[in-house]
């Protein structure tokens, strides 16, 4: 993915054992790399799949939430809704200019995502039905990515690291928005706690596997901890997320869809039930419930969108040409 027409940003380094070691021992020194510095090409590689995936996961989680703007129920929800989508657009934006510091464009992300190459969190390609289904992504789908996203606040390339700073800020906001409609929909009516329990069903399995494949079937885990990209292991973060989430839901008085789930004393830790692989890799494969509507809308945003591209170019054009009359003229 990605490999023709890198930019160029950081210096071309021939990757001799001496430049491999010295770059890491910056990492073990917990020193931050910025984009113009010599980095091994697997190291540029690997952020730029993980940032570009996350950019575009950003973007097209707009897409569940953005359904229901419609239909919140009061003016108070709209606007929180509206705000918290519209901070996704802006998650994904800080985190596509992080990746361009790379040397990837967003035109080339963008079209890896359209053409449904690119891969984005499984989580959004399953359908929200019905309002619940919005207090259970604020509640566990934003839980879950700060759960991953926090850590990343240290990782080791300095423009995902700041950018992750500002976004857990936010993501800490809609979680809270998530689990207070939660809290409402619970205290509410039969009819409305029911909702509540059933959008907890749906949504408890796929929150689980966006932490990712179990660590031994984790293909970038070891290299991405060694440079410290990641700083916990996927199955470590989702053990985190259980221990925080179980507590949770039993303040709302619903239960969680896992018959397997106890608490274990000696360990110190919830338990849980096995996932099912199969269904996450089919979804990660392209073959989720909505992957074909998330990619088309994407799709048709990125067309739709031409004229205001070609537009803004023009302009910035003409304003060039402006600028160096008058520089010629002085
Ligand atoms: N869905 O070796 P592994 C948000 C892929 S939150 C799809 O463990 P890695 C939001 C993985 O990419 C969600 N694919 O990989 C929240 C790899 O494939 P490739 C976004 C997945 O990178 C609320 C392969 O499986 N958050 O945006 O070491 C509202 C093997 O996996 C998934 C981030 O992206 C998945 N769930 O670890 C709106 C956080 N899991 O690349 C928006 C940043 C794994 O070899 N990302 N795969 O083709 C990460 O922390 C890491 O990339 C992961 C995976 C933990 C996700």
């Amino acid at each position: 993915m990605y490999s023709q027409g890198l930019i160029g940003s950081g210096e071309q380094t021939t990757e001799t054992p001496e430049f491999l070691a010295a770059f890491q021992a910056r990492i073990d020194a917990d020193e931050k790399i910025e984009p113009n510095d010599p980095m091994p090409a697997a190291y540029r590689k690997t952020l730029i799949r993980q940032i570009g995936q996350h950019a575009h996961s950003e973007i097209v989680g707009m897409l569940p939430e953005g359904n229901w703007i419609t239909r919140a129920p009061t003016l108070r929800r709209k606007a929180a809704l509206l705000a918290k989508v519209q901070d996704e657009g802006g998650h994904g934006l800080y985190l596509y200019s992080a990746a361009e510091t790379l040397g990837v464009s967003r035109k080339q992300m963008t079209e890896e995502l359209v053409s449904g190459r690119a891969k984005y969190s499984s989580i959004f390609n399953y359908p929200t039905q019905t309002w619940a289904d919005i207090g259970a992504i604020g509640w566990l789908v934003d839980g879950a990515a700060i759960m991953n996203q926090v850590p990343l606040c240290r990782c080791s390339y300095g423009p995902y690291a700041r950018a992750m700073i500002r976004v857990c800020k936010e993501e800490s906001f809609h979680q809270r928005q998530g689990y207070e409609i939660m809290l409402k929909l619970a205290e509410g009516s039969p009819a409305q706690k029911e909702m509540a329990q059933d959008a907890l069903n749906r949504w408890w399995w796929p929150s689980l596997m966006m932490f990712g494949p179990p660590d031994g079937a984790s293909e970038h885990s070891d290299q991405s901890t060694r440079w410290k990209i990641k700083r916990f292991t996927n199955d470590e973060l989702r053990q985190k997320f259980v221990d925080a989430t179980v507590p949770q839901a039993q303040r709302l008085g619903l239960s969680l869809p896992d018959p397997a789930l106890a608490w274990n004393e000696a360990e110190g830790r919830y338990d849980y039930g096995e996932i099912d692989w199969d269904e996450f890799w089919a979804v990660v494969k392209g073959h989720g419930p909505l992957n074909k509507a998330r990619v088309a809308a994407r799709k048709k945003a990125w067309e739709d969108g031409a004229w205001v591209r070609e537009a803004a170019l023009a302009h910035a054009k003409k304003r060039a040409a402006r600028q160096s009359v008058a520089v010629a003229a002085e």
